[in-house]
């Protein structure tokens, strides 16, 4: 049996996060257990409340003390996961949770590493969207492909499947949108077998919510450099060992129900319990 932890960073989400967990939740795949991981990183709208209103929809609820970015809210669910596998999806629904399946094929069949959910390669439905985000996209991609050898279409899809292990959580230097590129510098040279599958994609217009700016890709670009320079040039090791470690950021309040509450179906508890091991 696998274990994939699913990771779901939220901000201001309540018109979406119930709706997706539950596609979430209708997930069953031979051979694989979910560990869903909700992290709500500081929101200011209902998405606490709708989510306090249903534990049965996850195994962990974190709370981020303030907004702290995509990159905060995923580290801090990362430090949190205890899967085999870790898979991050967003809190809206331009992704379909539906596409687990294929995604966790190559893990089954061929003991992946790490598994990308591409958008660009053949999906079955793409929803006609910005050119200039596509265009971004594409230079990313290239951008990372020409520093590490690979051949992705999409590096900036949501869907990230990896062996969790893979990943050295607390050497996560970034918090922002950079931060898939850091991590991504990380796995792909540790990683001996990866794939790509086909994924749908529902992109969501900016006046649906969609935040993600073209100023963003010169922090990724500059992340994927770092990256490259860290992990794979001739000056690695020094870079490496001259590196210091973040040190802790803000510690998220872990608000997971009590057991008890969670199967009498009843309210969560009251007192948030201590992250254990979780740091932002
Ligand atoms: N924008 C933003 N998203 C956050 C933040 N913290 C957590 N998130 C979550 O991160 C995920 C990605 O954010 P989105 O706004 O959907 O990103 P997008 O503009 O649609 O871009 P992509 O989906 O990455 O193409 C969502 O689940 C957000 O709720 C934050 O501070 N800002
Ligand atoms: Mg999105």
């Amino acid at each position: 049996m696998i274990r994939l932890s699913v990771i779901v960073p939220a901000f201001n989400e309540e018109a979406t996060i119930v709706e997706l967990l539950s596609r979430v939740a209708r997930q069953r795949i031979d051979g694989v257990e979910l560990e869903v991981i909700v992290v709500d990183d500081g929101s200011t709208d209902r998405t606490l409340e709708l989510l306090l209103a249903r534990p049965d929809l996850y195994a962990r609820l974190l709370q981020m003390p303030v907004n702290g970015g995509k990159g905060a809210a995923v580290k801090a669910g990362l430090e949190a996961a205890t899967g085999d596998y870790v898979l991050f999806q967003d809190a809206d629904l331009e992704y379909e949770p539906d596409d687990y399946r294929l995604l966790l094929e190559p893990v089954l069949r061929h003991d992946a590493d790490l598994v990308m959910g591409s958008r660009l390669n053949a999906p079955q439905f793409t929803r006609v969207h910005y050119f200039w985000h596509k265009v971004g996209n594409q230079v990313l991609s290239l951008t990372f492909n020409v520093f590490n050898n690979t051949t992705f279409t999409d590096i900036y899809t949501c869907y990230l499947l990896f062996r969790r292990s893979l990943l050295d959580v607390g050497a996560l230097g970034t918090s922002g949108w950079e931060q898939q590129a850091e991590i991504l510098s990380q796995i792909v040279p540790r990683a001996e077998v990866i794939y790509e599958v086909p994924i749908n994609y529902h992109g969501r217009t900016y006046a649906q919510g969609k935040k993600i700016r073209a100023h963003h890709t010169v922090a990724v670009i500059q992340a994927i450099v770092s990256g490259w320079a860290r992990e794979r040039s001739p000056l690695a090791p020094v870079l490496r060992a001259l590196r210091t470690r973040p040190g802790p950021g803000l510690a998220p309040r872990d608000l997971t129900p009590a057991p008890a509450a969670t199967a009498n179906g009843g309210a969560p508890a009251t007192t948030p319990r201590a992250a254990s091991g979780a740091r932002a």
